[in-house]
């Protein structure tokens, strides 16, 4: 096997920043941005996707995943409720297994990849190392996010102020977590109800609590998973994921039946 001898050390930065800039050229307009790429961001991003949405997710962080890979205090299982493990099986989890009737247990970095390839294959562009930190506001609604590297806020003592850019989408999904921090921010300057603090422990009413928080809180801004359930003070669920596919899943079933219906009119 031959290795390419021919290698320049420009056309590799010129690789990159071509096919980088192209794309996030791209995403300055889409149908809908997903902030965050945990589990609950990762099971909306794939259904929008297959279902033909320009979709982009903007993580934070260089890895993609969120609170996957590491199930409870830093051990890599994850526990999912029925009927939530059909997600899993459908992004071909092979470490799945039912341990107890309805509750199942799989290798939650297996997990953790297969459901941000899921996403990916299906058709989301992922941007990581990007930070959202404010939403871009019209009277009518919430119409995009305003982000930055991630590395500016980061590295305030080195980096300081840079302006962010601005993207522009028909949905935004706050699938950032515990923080909720789209919501936080929009909450704060625009004025709607906001708690943003978890509740102590008591998973049965936190499960379903996140399913039915999973709501459109402003026009144009849905709130899924930990950020769904902080949003409202819902009591925590801790290492168990049931509820944050399926709040992934009714976020993006609720952002397409919203984008039919625009559409319609
Ligand atoms: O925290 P995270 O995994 O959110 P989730 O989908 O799932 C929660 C569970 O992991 C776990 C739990 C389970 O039962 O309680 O905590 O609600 O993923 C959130 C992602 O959003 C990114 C963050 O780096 C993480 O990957 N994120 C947070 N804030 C921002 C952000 C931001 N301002 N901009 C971009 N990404």
């Amino acid at each position: 096997m031959h290795i390419n001898s021919k290698i320049d050390e420009a056309d590799i930065s010129k690789a990159i920043i071509e096919e980088y800039m192209k794309e996030l050229y791209d995403y300055t307009e889409c149908d809908v941005i997903v902030v965050g790429a945990g589990p609950s961001g990762s099971v909306a991003a794939k259904i929008l996707a297959e279902n033909g949405l320009k979709t982009a997710i903007f993580e934070r962080n260089i890895k993609p995943g969120g609170g996957m890979y590491v199930g409870g205090m830093l051990m890599n299982k994850l526990v999912v409720e029925s009927p939530a493990e059909k997600i899993l099986k459908d992004v071909g989890v092979k470490t799945l297994k039912e341990y107890k009737k309805g509750l199942y247990v799989c290798d939650a970095v297996e997990a953790g990849i297969k459901l941000m390839a899921g996403a990916i294959d299906a058709g989301a562009k992922v941007f990581n190392a990007i930070e959202t930190v404010d939403v871009i506001y019209r009277k009518t609604g919430i119409c995009g996010i305003v982000a930055n590297w991630h590395a500016v806020s980061a590295l305030p003592k080195f980096i300081t102020c840079v302006d962010p850019l601005c993207f522009k989408s028909k949905m935004v999904i706050d699938a950032t977590g515990h923080a909720a921090e789209v919501a936080r921010v929009a909450s704060e300057k625009i004025g709607f109800k906001f708690i943003g603090m978890e509740g102590s422990m008591w998973v049965e009413e936190a499960e379903k609590a996140t399913i039915r928080h999973t709501k459109e809180i402003y026009p144009g801004l849905i709130v899924c998973g930990m950020a769904a359930n902080s949003t409202y003070g819902a009591p925590r669920m801790g290492p168990i994921f049931g509820a944050m596919f399926l709040s992934g899943q009714k976020a993006a079933h609720l952002t397409l039946q919203k984008l039919k219906k625009q559409k319609k009119r």
